[in-house]
């Protein structure tokens, strides 16, 4: 079945991602699924655009076929149409785990564990990428803007492009793109290179990235870039230009700051300091528990400084949230154990009877619980060892509007190019890392004030909508006017 709008003409914008814009919420009275907004800023980002423009949104329900709960039907939700694009059991293992988290993941990461390289899962991954461009085929209108979301997809562009030549394609890189000489590694680098240039603008998080791309496209398949450009041969003979810039993501920075100023969340916050027996200093890392991540590196320098007596193991509490994660690879659970053995030990030799200095949370929280962690702590935490963007940074950054607290932040994150004023740190530097955050813990109010005032300015200004609305000016100018910045 192709899904239509009433028109019968197609979608205007079409956005492509690997899952839909909604998480499964159970079953309504009459049988049919229930659906709520899945948590990310790209729903936010995107939704605006999507209702005033006849949009639909091509992605997983996050379930495979064979499950009860699958989906299969495209329906409409939230002013947007939704278009399920379905995957066996074995799909999931071989195009999701296994290509996408096993194999991009790290590679795209510098290495920090080894991919694989599996010819099955490469397969898994090209065939779905192809039922991800043919549902995008099927919907978008005449003309249509098309954007494809991240790595899992990167062959779409091209597949999309030979059926559809007349769509305009944009693709958005969430994670790095890495230096030639780590991405070179991969047996298929042609294969996804060209399939990325099947798009008209490609984006990425940092400079860095888009440069990282534009070389590996002359060193693998000799096109020589000018102006962040490359050309290419169309099927009809012409030239076309694919162009490579920078657009970082952010949050939606003004609904972050509403909730943080709410009493509901103001509250919560005193109570999470009352709850952790009103230490002196609270310190925090929220992350999604990802070897990318560096929370061993921060549990370690955390450790040393309460060795060598820097932090009072008394007046201290680490709160480390780390929300479970792609927990059916395996490194994902070696990760687990590692850290989990990591805590214990550290709470073992610093802990006291009804006192962890680390308070470990292996769960996922909602927006308040969150906005009331950010603003509990006197320190933030990121310590990736590398990172795209990371968005807990400047949602950390969105919370304070009492412009109190310090962000320490790893120099391999995206954020870091554009918060300057947080205090930078090599993770890898256990040393530098230490003497970092003693600097954020007895950093002045008022130095805390103007780091905090610079970086709540770029924040901001520089909101996911803005973030929406540059890309999708530059993808198709003439949309510049009908998405609010
Ligand atoms: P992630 O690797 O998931 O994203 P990040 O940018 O930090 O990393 O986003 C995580 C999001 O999940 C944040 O909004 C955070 O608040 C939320 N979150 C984390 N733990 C949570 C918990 N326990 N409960 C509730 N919410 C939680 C990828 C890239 C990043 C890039 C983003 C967006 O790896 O580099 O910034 O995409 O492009």
């Amino acid at each position: 079945h192709a899904p239509v709008p009433a028109d019968g003409e197609g979608y205007d914008v079409v956005v492509v991602a690997n899952r839909l814009p909604v998480d499964r919420d159970g079953t309504g009275a009459d049988g049919s699924p229930r659906w709520k907004r899945s948590p990310g800023g790209l729903v936010t980002a995107l939704e605006p655009v999507m209702q005033s423009q006849e949009g639909a949104w091509v992605g997983w329900s996050g379930a495979p076929s064979s499950a009860e709960d699958d989906v299969t039907d495209a329906f409409d939700w939230g002013g947007m149409h939704l278009v399920p694009v379905g995957l066996s059991a074995d799909e999931v293992a071989g195009f999701y785990e296994g290509f996408s988290n096993g194999t991009l993941w790290p590679l795209y990461h510098d290495v920090i564990v080894a991919p694989e390289y599996h010819r099955t899962w490469w397969e898994h991954y090209v065939a779905v990428n192809e039922r991800f461009a043919a549902a995008a085929a099927a919907v978008a209108s005449d003309g249509a803007v098309v954007w494809v979301q991240d790595y899992q997809l990167q062959l779409v562009p091209a597949m999309l492009r030979a059926a559809r030549p007349d769509l305009r394609i944009g693709f958005f890189n969430h994670i790095p793109f890495p230096p030639y000489e780590i991405f070179a590694q991969m047996p298929w680098r042609r294969q996804v290179l060209e399939g990325l240039l099947g798009a008209d603008l490609l984006g990425f998080q940092r400079p860095s990235d888009a440069q990282n791309f534009l070389r590996a496209c002359r060193r693998s398949l000799g096109l020589v870039p000018r102006q962040q450009a490359v050309e290419v041969g169309g099927a009809d003979g012409t030239r076309r230009r694919v162009r490579a810039a920078a657009f970082p993501i952010s949050i939606d920075t003004a609904a972050m700051d509403a909730l943080a100023r709410t009493e509901a969340v103001r509250q919560r916050a005193r109570e999470i300091r009352t709850d952790l027996g009103d230490p002196d200093t609270v310190i925090l890392g929220v992350d999604r528990l990802d070897y990318t991540k560096g929370i061993g590196h921060r549990l370690k320098a955390f450790a040393e400084l309460l060795d060598d007596g820097l932090l009072a193991a008394d007046d201290t509490v680490l709160v480390q949230v780390a929300t479970p994660s792609r927990e059916r690879v395996e490194q994902y659970r070696l990760l687990r154990e590692d850290i989990e053995l990591q805590v214990g030990r550290v709470n073992g030799a610093h802990g006291r009877l009804g006192h962890s200095v680390v308070q470990y949370l292996h769960h996922s929280y909602g927006r308040e619980e969150m906005a009331a962690m950010f603003q509990a702590a006197d320190v933030m935490l990121v310590t990736s060892l590398r990172d795209g963007m990371n968005l807990v940074a400047k949602e950390y950054v969105a919370s304070r509007h009492d412009e109190q607290g310090a962000l320490v932040l790893s120099e391999f994150t995206g954020a870091a190019d554009e918060l300057g004023q947080a205090v930078h740190v090599n993770p890898h530097d256990i040393d530098g890392l230490k003497a970092a955050v003693v600097q954020a813990v007895v950093m002045s109010p008022r130095e805390q004030r103007r780091r905090m005032r610079s970086m709540r300015r770029r924040v901001g200004e520089h909101d996911v909508q803005r973030w929406a609305h540059d890309f999708l000016a530059a993808l198709r100018p003439d949309l510049a006017d009908e998405v609010p910045a």
